[in-house]
């Protein structure tokens, strides 16, 4: 097999090289490897320092998490950092693309580090589940403040090169030859032996951490994972114990949490996010170009898509029905885009350049220059069919047209046109500048170059793309639909819109479903119900409680009550809401009977796996992994669950109490819902 590290020497520098595609992953015949020229070069006299750098386009970026979880494999990364800091010369880490996780680690262990401008740094372990596991706790805070090292480590986030630079994460940077920068470096550090390794040194600033205050950040946030809080503990460790103690520590700790069904959870998820859109990637077509993109509707949608455009360098052509309604547009992407400068997520001076290149009109014709134009109109199957029949009309035949639409069905659409290969869907999630979820939706004729456009336009807005088939909510919205309606089933059967939304947030939702109603407004899901009353199904089950607080006017949040009261800026249950509920049961004729958190989250994982099984049966999701994504980056799934799918694969790690899916709702007096909704 091809060595994965190798050395060549200079001058008496050695200039040792990792070369393991595509991400340089610290794998065990790395840690073999490398640790063998540590010794090696410990006993070559000639050499008077060493360079650690990678091939290809980035630096380690961390343990290859194929391993984690599985018993670890010597040599381990801790004794590689070991030998390279006890090393008889100084060694420079030289770091371009992403030192991360382990890929830092190693670096620290070395006498100095120098990056170039690009490089990111970071420990992201927590992302993972688990801590950094070689050091990275302990020599951290010994190289940065601590309050620093605290944030990088719970919070998992990279830092830039600059900022690597000002906190004394990176000693030196070098826009240039890096190569030559770092066998530099190494020749000065030679000249000047005796720096003590990071183990040595005291914690920087320690005196600083406010650690009750963080540990109480930490626990509102993490909905439950665990990681977050374990590598504050061992951050805390590092600062109160001996580095050696703390070491040990660190160690038991991380392979304690690698061990975990988080950990497990969380790799799914990462995993899942790089096999996502595969389909896509097998494509040969060629996008169209995505330039100049028109978007088609200036509402609250087509606002946030044209500020994602915009924010990745697409010019913008606005589509609205009169110069009121354009003039009005412009300014709510304005708005958006200096709400994105407040969260600190773009800065002032790239917000008024891309503002610049924005036009909203009411006439369609400048549309005509456009690669692809995406539709964001009312949600009204008549109103999307006369757009896309004026935009199949105007725009070049090569051009692409997508349609926004979060449940109309993109055929109907695309009969408007005379070539429906170039229409998809491509469905964005609100804020779309934010969400990075994009369902991509093929449709009965969508042939391959506007899927590869919509792959294209995804990779643009570095979202992860997801395909879906033709359905009534294509992925996401059909899973929540079917979760949403049987926990008002549930209210039929005796639960409480309050203790629903706890169980939800006590298994690590954000929000309740109900409190997401409550947010985005009942109205529109009431307007869809009454537009599909007439063909409803008599002989089903259907619950009013949902149409009584429409009807009484209690349209959310918006109105100051829905589902909860919030008269008073807070969200209170509503006695009025507890009485509606009640009539309704009564006219259902049920007893109603005391449910538990276990018992209403068993229901829900049921329903969302029941609709799952039924996409993957129907060819409308690719696979159950692809569900999974949907749900965690769309609808606020906890992470570290991994995804309904998952658990399902996961028994065990349903919630405690767990029974097979099979039997859950099978009690319902509203169980035919669940056979056909
Ligand atoms: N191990 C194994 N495979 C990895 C990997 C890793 N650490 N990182 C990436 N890959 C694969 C990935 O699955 C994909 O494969 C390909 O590389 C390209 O990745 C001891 C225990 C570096 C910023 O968490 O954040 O160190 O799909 O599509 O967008 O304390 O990859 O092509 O087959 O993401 O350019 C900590 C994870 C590990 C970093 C590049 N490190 N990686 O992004 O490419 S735990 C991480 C990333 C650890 C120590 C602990 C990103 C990237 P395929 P990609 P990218």
């Amino acid at each position: 097999m091809a060595s994965l590290v190798s050395c060549e020497y200079r001058d008496g520098i050695a200039i040792v090289t990792i070369d393991n595609p595509p991400v340089n992953a610290i794998s065990q015949a790395v840690r073999a490897e490398l640790l063998a020229f540590v010794h090696d070069l410990n006993r070559n006299t000639d050499i008077r320092a060493a360079v650690l750098r990678c091939a290809g386009r980035t630096f380690v970026a961390g343990a290859d998490i194929n391993e984690l979880g599985k018993p670890p494999l010597a040599p381990a990364l801790p004794e590689v950092a070991d030998a390279i800091e006890g090393a008889r010369v100084p060694w420079v880490a030289a770091i371009h693309g992403a030192a991360l996780g382990g890929g830092l680690e190693l670096s620290l262990a070395c006498t100095a580090r120098i990056a170039d401008g690009q490089a990111r740094l970071g420990l992201p372990e927590v992302t993972l589940g688990i801590i950094p596991g070689a050091g990275g706790t302990v020599r951290l805070p010994r190289l940065v403040p601590v309050p620093d090292a605290v944030e990088m480590v719970t919070g998992g986030k990279p830092v830039a090169a600059t900022a690597a630079l000002a906190l004394g994460l990176v000693d030196r940077l070098c826009d240039e030859d890096l190569l030559s920068a770092a066998i530099g470096f190494a020749d000065d550090l030679a000249a000047r032996p005796g720096l003590p390794p990071l183990i040595g040194r005291p914690c920087r600033n320690a005196t600083d951490m406010d650690w009750q205050g963080k540990a109480t950040a930490i626990k509102a946030k993490a909905r439950g994972a665990k990681a977050p809080m374990e590598a504050l503990e061992a951050l805390r460790d590092s600062a109160h114990l001996p580095a050696h103690e703390a070491l040990k520590r660190e160690r038991e700790r991380f392979l304690r949490l690698a061990a975990s069904d988080e950990a497990a959870a969380l790799r799914y998820a990462f995993f899942s996010e790089r096999s996502a859109g595969r389909s896509l990637a097998s494509i040969a077509s060629e996008p169209a170009d995505l330039a100049r993109v028109g978007v088609v509707g200036g509402g609250t949608m087509g606002a946030g898509i044209a500020t994602a455009l915009l924010l990745c360098g697409c010019e913008v052509q606005l589509l609205e029905r009169d110069a009121a309604a354009a003039e009005a547009a412009h300014r709510r992407v304005g708005e958006m885009l200096d709400a994105s400068v407040g969260r600190g997520s773009v800065s002032r001076e790239a917000a008024d350049q891309v503002r610049n290149r924005l036009a909203a009109s009411s006439d369609d014709m400048p549309l005509v220059s456009c690669g692809l134009v995406i539709e964001a109109v009312f949600e009204d199957i008549d109103v999307k069919r006369d757009v896309f029949s004026r935009l199949d009309a105007i725009m070049p035949p090569d051009a692409v047209l997508a349609t926004n639409t979060s449940y109309l069905d993109v055929n109907r659409l695309a009969e408007m046109t005379v070539d429906p290969t170039r229409v998809l869907g491509l469905h964005f999630f609100a804020p779309a500048h934010v969400m990075k979820l994009l369902e991509i939706v093929r449709g009965r004729h969508t042939g391959d170059r506007a899927l590869a456009t919509g792959a294209a336009l995804a990779k643009r807005l570095k979202k992860t793309a997801v395909v879906s088939g033709v359905c009534h909510g294509f992925i996401g919205n059909r899973i929540m639909a079917a979760y949403r309606r049987d926990c008002e089933f549930m209210l039929l059967e005796g639960a409480l819109p309050a203790q629903i939304d706890a169980a939800m947030r006590d298994f690590g939702f954000a929000m309740g479903v109900f409190e997401v109603q409550d947010l985005s407004g009942l109205d529109i899901a009431w307007a869809q119900r009454k537009s599909t009353a007439s063909t409803r199904d008599p002989s089903l089950p259907y619950c009013h409680i949902a149409d009584r607080l429409c009807e009484a006017g209690r349209l959310g949040r918006k109105t100051k009550k829905g589902w909860y009261d919030y008269g008073d800026g807070g969200q209170k249950v509503d006695p009025e809401v507890t009485r509606i509920i009640e009539e309704e049961r009564a006219r259902a004729g049920v007893n109603a009977l005391s449910m538990s958190s276990v018992q209403i989250m068993q229901r829900i994982l049921s329903v969302m796996q029941r609709e799952g099984h039924a996409l993957l049966v129907e060819g409308i999701a690719e696979s159950a992994s692809d569900i999974d994504l949907v749900m965690l980056t769309g609808y606020g799934f906890p992470r570290h669950r991994g995804g309904p799918m998952y658990l399902a694969a996961h028994e065990s790690q349903r919630t405690p109490g767990s029974v097979p899916a099979a039997a859950i709702g099978a009690a319902s007096p509203f169980k035919d819902w669940l056979i056909k909704p």
